[in-house]
């Protein structure tokens, strides 16, 4: 049993029952590879934010990443993406390369930014990300600008957007909830409810836990599902992507899944205990698509190949960040709007 009411949703207990499309075995193992290779990268960059080699503050999105991995392999390339100041998760799922990635939150010229832009401006257009924002939910329009333009362009572009659980309440998301439903443009908002904003849970914060239930207000299709089953987040977006193409509408998903670290770098995290984190650790996204793995017949010492590579792959990208350049100092007024 979960250690207290915060946390007694577990992902597995979600509302809406999805017929899940089991992927191809190979599909999978490469999912895995990039959920592997996100988890590390992240780990690194929170030891780097500990060892004050970033500034400003660092969050990880480490215990979501079947979100964006599912979310990245059901869309496609020319389809938008929005999200919050965790998004390193979406950013490498959705092609960046991972030294230049890290290179970005470290402050380096090889970044995509050339530094300046960092974990809270992580961008990459030539990649369909668009933008991580400090903003609470200040991403949510911009993805519904992004569906406008598409629509108005008469492209079939997708766009969606992540945010959080406390954002579910910034007052802009539910003027966007409107203005998509009603014009039915082609945006997905997609939840990642990690059950607390910053260090409140959603049980002091809302009456009603159930988020997926608030865009129905607004006439929209929702989803509550869950967020750590990569299988289940590729066929909840693959429909809701389906939808939005063929001119019916935005839809809202709300994935349910756990943060696993701390809000961000030097996170006392003395509002839960450890047995909650513990509990959680059991259905975490790793731990789910290594266990399917084994269950469809691929080796444990496949597995742990692509566990040893990806640790190796990390161990260059770090060296290549942390090598490469500080930006130019005359280049400071370049490259930014005032
Ligand atoms: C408009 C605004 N208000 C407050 C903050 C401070 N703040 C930063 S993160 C955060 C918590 C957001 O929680 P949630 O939306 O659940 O996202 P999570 O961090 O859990 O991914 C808050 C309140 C902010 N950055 N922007
Ligand atoms: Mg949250």
């Amino acid at each position: 049993m979960p250690p207290s009411s915060n946390t007694e949703v577990l992902a597995r207990e979600a509302a809406t029952q999805l017929e899940v499309e089991q992927l191809p075995n190979d599909q999978l193992k490469k999912m895995y590879r990039m959920m592997v290779l996100i988890r590390r990268i992240e780990e690194s960059l929170l030891k780097a934010a500990e060892e004050g080699k970033i500034g400003g503050a660092m969050h990880t999105a480490i215990g979501h990443e079947a979100n964006a991995v599912g979310t990245a392999y059901a869309l496609r390339k020319g389809d938008y993406v929005t999200c919050t100041y965790r998004g390193h998760h979406h950013g490498l799922a959705w092609g960046m390369d991972p030294g230049r990635a890290v290179a970005e939150v470290l402050g380096r010229s090889d970044g995509f930014a050339k530094g300046k832009g960092g974990s809270m401006h992580f961008v990459a257009p030539e990649h369909g990300m668009m933008g991580s924002n400090g903003i609470v939910g200040a991403q949510v329009p911009h993805a519904a600008g992004l569906a406008l333009a598409s629509w108005i362009r008469g492209q079939d572009r997708v766009a969606i957007t992540f945010f959080g659980d406390g954002a579910n309440f910034q007052g802009v998301l539910h003027e966007t909830f409107n203005m998509a439903q009603k014009m039915k443009l082609p945006v997905i908002f997609y939840c990642e409810n990690n059950r607390y904003s910053e260090m409140t849970p959603i049980s002091r914060t809302s009456s009603v836990e159930e988020l997926y239930l608030f865009p129905r207000a607004y006439g929209m299709e929702t989803m509550q599902i869950d967020g750590n089953d990569v299988e289940v987040v590729y066929t909840a977006i693959k429909k809701a992507a389906e939808r939005a193409r063929a001119g019916e509408g935005p839809t809202y998903i709300e994935g349910l899944t756990y943060r696993l670290a701390g809000h961000m770098s030097g996170d006392l995290e003395t509002y839960r205990t450890k047995e909650e984190i513990d509990y959680h650790r059991q259905h975490e996204p790793l731990v789910v698509l290594r266990q399917k793995l084994l269950d469809r017949g691929v080796e444990e010492d496949a597995i742990k190949q692509i566990e040893e590579e990806t640790e190796q792959q990390v161990a260059e990208v770090v060296e290549f960040a942390e090598n490469s350049p500080w930006p130019d100092v005359a280049e400071a007024y370049t490259d930014v709007y005032k």
